[in-house]
C-alpha cells in the first residue's frame, strides 16, 4: 500500500504539471476526488490491523496534503502566466468603436445658411442672450407702452432703476442689428444665429425656447429687391428650387414696410421668417443717416427651417431630448 501511495504521489505531480486552467480540478480528481485513488485508500482504511491503519493512514492524509498544494501551485502559476500574457496585448490595436454624437437638425440647417450668406458676402456677428430692455425694445421703436411688447412677452432677468438698464430673455435675435449698427457704420452685411426666448404656450409649432437667423443689409441704393433676392437664394438653397414661397404684408415696429414669408408645409402655409426695409427711425437711433442709407433686414426662425427641410410635424421634438428623434439627422 506505500507503493501504492508512493505511484499516485508521482502520478498526481505529473497530471498536475500538464493541466491548464480548465484542466486542473478534473485532473486532481482523479486522486482526491470522491471516488479518487487516494480516497479509495483512505476509505479502506477500516479493513486494516490498528497499527497499519496508524502508519498508512497518516501516509495518505500527507499525500493528500502533498497533491492539494500541488493544485494551489499550478493555479497560481497558470493565472500569472495569464495575466503576463494579457499585458503583452497590444493596447494599440483599434478597439471597439466609441458612440460618438451627431449634429442637431438646428446646428445642420445654421450652418447651411451661414455657408449660403456668407457666399453672398455675409459676416456673422453675435449677441447675448440676456438682452438689454433697450436693446431688445426700445432702440427698435418698441417704446414701453408698444402693444408689440405683449406679442413680444419675455422672462425678465433684472429689473433696473428708474426703467433703465433692465435686462430680459432675448425675444428675438434683432437686438444684435443694433449693437452691430452702433459700432459700425455701413456698408454693412451680417448674419446671426442665436437663442430666442418668448413667454410663450406651446403648440406644434410654438416653443418658448427657439432659434433665429438675423440677417440685415445696410448700404447705398439697397432696397426690397435685394431683399427678395437674398431671401429667394437661401430659402431655395436649403428646401431646393421646387419649394413653394410667399412674401405677404404685415407689420414690424423696426421695419417699414414689413413682409412676413410663408412656405407650403403638410396642406398649409407655415411662417418661416419676418423681415422688412429698416425703419428709418432705427436707423437714426444707431446714428445712420436715413437719407443716406437704407436697409433690409430678417428674422427666420431655424426650427421652422428645419421642420420644412426634414418634415418634422411637431417643433416640440427638438427639446425633447428624444433619442429615437435626434439620431435621426
Ligand atoms: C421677429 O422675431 C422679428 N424680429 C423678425 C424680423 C427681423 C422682422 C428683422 C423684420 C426684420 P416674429 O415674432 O414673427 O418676428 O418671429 C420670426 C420668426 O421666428 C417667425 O416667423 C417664426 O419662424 C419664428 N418664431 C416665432 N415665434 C416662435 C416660437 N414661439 N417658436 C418657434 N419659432 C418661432
Amino acid at each position: 500500500m506505500e507503493a501504492e501511495i508512493q505511484k499516485i504521489i508521482e502520478e498526481a505531480r505529473q497530471s498536475i504539471a500538464a493541466s491548464d486552467r480548465s484542466s486542473l480540478i478534473p485532473s486532481a480528481a482523479k486522486f482526491i476526488g470522491r471516488q479518487g485513488s487516494l480516497t479509495e485508500i483512505l476509505k479502506s482504511l477500516g479493513n486494516l490491523s490498528i497499527e497499519e491503519r496508524k502508519r498508512i493512514g497518516e501516509q495518505a492524509n500527507q499525500a493528500k496534503i502533498a497533491i492539494e498544494a500541488m493544485v494551489t501551485e499550478r493555479e497560481q502559476k497558470l493565472s500569472a502566466a495569464q495575466q503576463k500574457q494579457m499585458m503583452r496585448r497590444d493596447v494599440g490595436l483599434p478597439g471597439i468603436p466609441p458612440v460618438v454624437g451627431h449634429l442637431s437638425p438646428v446646428t445642420i440647417v445654421t450652418r447651411e445658411l451661414i455657408s449660403a450668406l456668407t457666399e453672398l458676402g455675409f459676416e456673422v456677428a453675435e449677441g447675448p442672450e440676456v438682452e438689454l430692455e433697450l436693446y431688445n425694445f426700445d432702440m427698435l421703436n418698441i417704446p414701453a407702452d408698444h402693444p408689440a411688447r405683449d406679442q413680444w412677452d419675455t422672462f425678465w432677468v433684472k429689473q433696473g432703476k428708474d426703467g433703465k438698464n433692465s435686462t430680459l430673455l432675448r425675444t428675438h435675435t434683432s437686438p444684435v442689428q443694433v449693437r452691430y449698427m452702433l459700432q459700425h457704420q455701413p456698408p454693412i452685411r451680417i448674419i446671426s444665429p442665436g437663442r430666442t426666448f418668448r413667454y410663450e404656450a406651446e403648440n406644434t409649432s410654438h416653443s418658448s425656447v427657439f432659434n433665429q437667423f438675423e440677417g440685415l443689409m445696410v448700404d447705398k441704393g439697397i432696397s426690397v429687391a435685394h431683399m427678395k433676392g437674398v431671401i429667394d437664394h437661401f430659402v431655395k438653397k436649403i428646401l431646393g428650387s421646387e419649394v413653394k414661397a410667399r412674401l405677404r404684408p404685415s407689420f414690424f415696429p423696426f421695419t417699414e414696410p414689413s413682409f412676413e414669408v410663408d412656405v407650403w408645409f403638410n396642406g398649409q402655409w407655415l411662417e418661416l421668417m419676418g423681415c422688412g426695409m429698416v425703419h428709418p427711425q432705427v436707423l437714426r437711433n444707431v446714428n445712420i443717416d436715413p437719407s443716406e442709407y437704407s436697409g433690409f433686414a430678417f428674422g427666420v426662425g431655424t426650427e421652422r427651417l428645419a421642420m420644412l427641410k426634414y418634415d418634422i410635424d411637431d417643433i416640440r421634438l427638438f427639446l425633447s431630448g428624444d433619442p429615437r428623434f435626434v439620431t435621426q439627422f
